[in-house]
């Protein structure tokens, strides 16, 4: 990075989404003043009677969870999608009212009975079986011929609209490919069509020669702050092999996996003290039937924090009319996670 980049305003372009984001590093030259908060105590109980997700509970649609002891997977009582077949909407196909039907079926994955946890307090052995089962649900959801996308995601914490404190995501699989891996899609595509090789594989290379935003990896994974991020600590988790999605990762790379995130989530964890609030989700290939050479799995944390444990960024005024913007620039941010220790502040808490 020359010198330039970071003290003076710039964009850079997200190749992947093709979106420029505005970096303003001039605004952050005053020294680092974060507040200094204190480890948060583990506050909520291994069981709590209320939660709808806790082994042998009652959900609110009367359901009962079974009394279950690992991975416990789940049709979501409230899907915002829906398997059955086409019905009449009332859109107007090729005008400008258009509206159409969608299909698809939603997931709820708890990671682990234990309430009290989260991905950066669980053994890396507890985690491969959540990655397993994440393999074993797109390739069970993707095999069906409604469905061509399947999308993981975790909404961690009260900020990120997460309704459970309880460890699970969701999975909404979908008859069309959405937007953002619609768009990751035709990137990709796109530059294996000009270059002859994957977008995402060239990008990697660069950045483990540059170094600098690469935060953290092991044999299989590398996690970077993309050079394009908008979030504050915004990450990207690159396998290293060329690999179109989950299924197609070995053993040994699903527990580098499971390594991979306790590693960037601790790191989180540990910035602000604070169990650190994202939304995270892989994007794999779709599921259409069709090959896609150009498809490189990967996955995204967007956190919303900026400063603290409580002061978060805004996506609003220039960002919502205009374009991302950001102050802290990405090399900054990586450089604070990468200091960050691996060993979770609260280690001590779990028992
Ligand atoms: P979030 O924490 O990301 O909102 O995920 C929880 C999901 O769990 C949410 O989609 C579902 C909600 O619909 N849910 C059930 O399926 N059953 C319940 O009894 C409560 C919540
Ligand atoms: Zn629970």
């Amino acid at each position: 990075m020359k010198p330039g980049k970071s003290q003076t305003p710039h964009r850079r372009y997200n190749p992947l989404r093709r979106q420029w984001v505005l970096v303003s590093p001039q605004r952050t030259q005053r020294p680092w003043q974060g507040e200094v908060a204190t480890p948060t105590a583990a506050t909520s109980p291994a069981y709590d009677p209320a939660c709808y997700l806790c082994p042998g509970n009652s959900r609110s649609q009367g359901q009962q969870n079974p009394q279950y002891t690992g991975v416990f997977a789940f049709d979501n009582d409230f899907p915002a999608l829906l398997p059955q077949s086409h019905v009449e909407v009332g859109g107007e196909a090729d005008s400008l009212l258009r509206a159409e039907p969608e299909r698809g079926v939603c997931r709820v994955v708890c990671f682990h009975p234990n309430h009290s946890l989260t991905l950066a307090q669980m053994q890396v052995d507890e985690i491969v079986p959540v990655v397993g089962a994440w393999a074993e649900e797109f390739r069970q959801l993707g095999a069906q011929p409604d469905i061509h996308y399947v999308q993981i995601f975790e909404n961690r914490g009260a900020m990120m609209g997460a309704s459970n404190p309880h460890p699970h995501c969701q999975i909404w699989a979908t008859e069309h490919v959405p937007d953002e891996p619609l768009l990751e899609t035709e990137s990709q595509r796109s530059y294996l069509a000009e270059h002859g090789c994957c977008l995402l594989c060239d990008y990697l290379k660069l950045e483990l020669e540059r170094e600098e935003r690469v935060v953290c990896s092991n044999d299989d994974f590398v996690v970077v702050v993309p050079f394009w991020a908008v979030w504050p600590f915004e990450t990207l988790i690159l396998s290293r092999s060329h690999r179109a999605g989950m299924t197609e990762l070995d053993a040994k790379e699903q527990r580098s996996l499971a390594q991979i995130l306790k590693q960037i989530t601790t790191r989180y964890d540990n910035l602000f003290q604070v169990s650190f609030p994202y939304t995270m989700g892989f994007h794999q290939q779709p599921t259409d039937g069709q090959p896609h050479p150009e498809w490189h799995f990967h996955a995204h944390f967007y956190p919303p924090l900026l400063r603290s444990a409580t002061v978060r960024k805004h996506m609003v005024g220039f960002e919502l009319l205009g374009m991302p913007q950001r102050d802290i620039t990405p090399e900054g941010a990586a450089e604070r996670l990468r200091s960050m220790p691996e060993t979770h502040s609260s280690a001590h808490l779990r028992g």
